[in-house]
């Protein structure tokens, strides 16, 4: 079975952690957002791709979900005796990554080629690629201090600002990335994982190409719900629907995605909302989707994968 991930954030590294310990390693390729990439002090930081990399690595940290676990920030500290910008918290070791990809980017190499050698280096097996090794990057439109950069909302502003709309500068001119369109192509199915809707799974389908390759590909389309009781586990995705006049609901999600997926994943404390989401055409799976622990990664990438067959039968035979 080939699967695609499309992923982003911390929620969204999690299922593909729990793909990754069920398939086998060319079974799986994970496209993940890079709208949340930027440059600071000088260095190219691509966070949802770390994220994901070193949440499959097992070198992330527990308590954040972003950045490497046993970290230490003496770095940071000594930037604080100067007075550098200290908002966005770079570890040590962390940094190593950052330097070391800003290095071979400035030589030419593609983050892609990068993020591959990455990866052999901290033995992930199954394909980890950027959504493209062009820049399109995410902003975000507030009502307080107008269009402002996807991190300095995030992590300046602490996702505090009132969200009015997204932009993804460089889209018209970004390409995927080599062996996204193929891994498309070639899916049996493909996962969109339990990230933001509006900043980490819209950004990749945004690359032009990618929505026409994934509507044409006969893959089975599943999305699993970030939102639970009207809530994200973690991040901002509620908090922006309901800024932009939207009720975050699970069945929000699936209306957001609705055009293009065959089913939907949602939470078995939103069972009520089942039969909403049916009514948008779409299959639903009711089941526990809080990844608490590693065997819950399993258990979720389990379940997703066996929906996914179930509804590969139900469409064949239809
Ligand atoms: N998120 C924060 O909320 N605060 C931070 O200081 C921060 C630093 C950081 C450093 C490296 C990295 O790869 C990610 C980091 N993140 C931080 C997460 C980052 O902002 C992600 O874009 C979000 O998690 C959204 O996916």
């Amino acid at each position: 079975m080939k699967v695609v991930a499309l992923a982003g954030g911390v929620g969204g590294a999690k299922l593909a952690d729990g793909l990754a310990r069920v398939l086998k390693p060319a079974e799986l390729t994970i496209i993940v957002n890079t709208g949340d990439d930027f440059s600071h002090f000088g260095l190219r930081i691509c966070p949802d791709l770390d994220t994901v990399c070193y949440t499959l690595a097992g070198m992330a940290n527990p308590q954040t979900g972003w950045g490497r676990k046993d970290e230490t920030w003496n770095v940071m500290e000594h930037l604080r005796e100067i007075g550098a910008p200290t908002w966005f918290n770079l570890g040590d070791r962390d940094l190593a990554t950052h330097l070391e990809r800003t290095r071979r980017l400035a030589q030419g190499e593609r983050l892609s080629e990068i993020t591959r050698q990455f990866c052999d280096l901290w033995g992930i097996q199954c394909s980890v690629m950027p959504m493209s090794d062009d820049q399109m990057e995410t902003w975000v439109e507030t009502m307080e201090a107008g269009w402002i950069p996807f991190q300095e909302y995030f992590v300046l502003h602490r996702c505090e600002l009132k969200v009015k709309g997204f932009e993804f500068r460089g889209r018209e001119k970004a390409r995927p990335a080599p062996g996204v369109m193929d891994a498309i192509q070639k899916a049996d199915s493909i996962i969109v994982c339990p990230s933001n809707p509006w900043v980490s799974i819209t950004p990749i389908v945004e690359v032009p190409g990618i929505m026409e390759e994934i509507t044409r590909s006969d893959a089975i389309r599943i999305a699993v719900s970030p939102i639970i009781q009207g809530k994200t586990i973690k991040g901002p995705a509620a908090k922006m629907y309901a800024e932009m006049g939207i009720q975050p609901s699970a069945t929000t999600v699936a209306r957001h995605y609705s055009s293009w997926i065959h089913g939907f994943v949602m939470d078995v404390l939103d069972q009520q909302e089942r039969d909403d989401v049916m009514r948008l055409g779409v299959e639903v799976l009711l089941t526990d989707t809080i990844m608490t622990d590693v065997e819950k990664r399993v258990e979720l990438a389990q379940a997703v994968l066996e929906f996914s067959e179930k509804l590969s039968r139900e469409i064949v035979k239809s």
